[in-house]
């Protein structure tokens, strides 16, 4: 059995993607099935309670070290549960970072928005309509990826099966997209610890190992009122984990803007560096920046020196 799976950390376009590639791939006759590799956000629960269907499940530590894999909107292995050598194939839209297979595996990955994007365009290749409801998994997935198709990650692609899936899934996609944002920022009862390591992303910049975290939300008073907590906890975090240097962007959904939180000293001089940033406070604004994969790791991954 294949199993299809997303990257750690799991966000709503790696969880549906999981989700409807394993429909395609069943489609096609093979015996595959989606699994995620740890607890959905806020945003995630919200889209699937909302279109009545059912979370994949958690894939189990056996699967982990045994388990066949299709890894839908990933390729770096250290983002992955799976094992390089149980990859079976690769459907993503990020930036190849340097996985060597000791044979040949499926793989396509294009610049696109969202993995989402790049599934309804598989299934339009291949002749299938997917349903209301699967119309408005995929339009899930390409919302929170794009911001609702604000980030400038967005491609002229994405717009159009946007507006495609809007006309199948017969849904207001603003109400949507509300919804699901406002579920993004729903912190409260979390503590500030998993906050940042709730969409945390590690990365090997010039033989250090870098992490960035994001939180997308549509609240930032939360943040600027939690300040020295924030910092705090995100030198906790990089001491735990080993961290070189950790990053945590706040991005401002509404009017895609980061502010970025650096762990200590280092990062501040990096920042500095790289971003043209105003300092406010213990953070610094990057001004019309949404992006982590497009905006923010790339210049630091060139400051770090890969
Ligand atoms: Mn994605």
């Amino acid at each position: 059995m294949l199993i299809v799976i997303g990257h750690k950390n799991p966000d709503t376009d790696t969880v549906v993607s999981a989700e409807m590639f394993s429909r395609f791939l069943k489609d096609e006759g093979k015996n595959a099935q989606s699994a995620i590799p740890g607890e959905v956000n806020n945003e995630t629960k919200f889209v699937f309670s909302r279109l009545e269907e059912k979370i994949p499940r958690i894939v189990t530590e056996k699967e982990k070290n045994e388990g066949e894999f299709f890894l839908v909107d990933h390729n770096d292995m250290r983002q992955s549960v799976a094992k390089k050598e149980n990859v079976w194939g690769i459907l993503d839209h990020h930036l190849l970072s340097g996985l060597r297979t000791d044979s040949p595996i499926y793989c396509r990955i294009e610049p696109l928005g969202s993995t989402c994007t790049l599934i309804y365009k598989m299934m339009k290749d291949r002749g299938m309509n997917p349903d209301k409801k699967e119309a408005a998994l995929l339009l899930s997935g390409i919302i929170s990826d794009t911001l609702n198709l604000n980030s400038a990650t967005t491609t002229s692609e994405d717009i159009d099966l946007y507006y495609e899936l809007v006309d199948i899934a017969g849904i207001d996609p603003e109400d949507f997209a509300k919804g699901m944002f406002e579920a993004k920022s729903d912190f409260s009862g979390m503590e500030m610890k998993d906050i940042i390591r709730g969409d945390l992303k590690e990365y090997e910049f010039g033989g250090k190992k870098v992490g960035i975290g994001v939180a997308e939300t549509t609240s930032l008073k939360f943040f600027k009122e939690n300040e020295n907590d924030v910092v705090e906890n995100i030198v906790k975090v990089k001491k735990e984990e080993g961290f070189d240097a950790l990053f945590f962007g706040v991005v401002d959904i509404i009017n895609q803007d980061t502010y970025l939180y650096p762990a200590e000293e280092e990062e501040v001089e990096s920042i500095k560096k790289v971003f043209k940033g105003r300092r406010e406070g213990k953070f610094f604004l990057l001004k019309g920046t949404s992006s982590r994969k497009k905006e923010i790791a790339p210049p630091l991954s060139e400051y770090y020196g890969t």
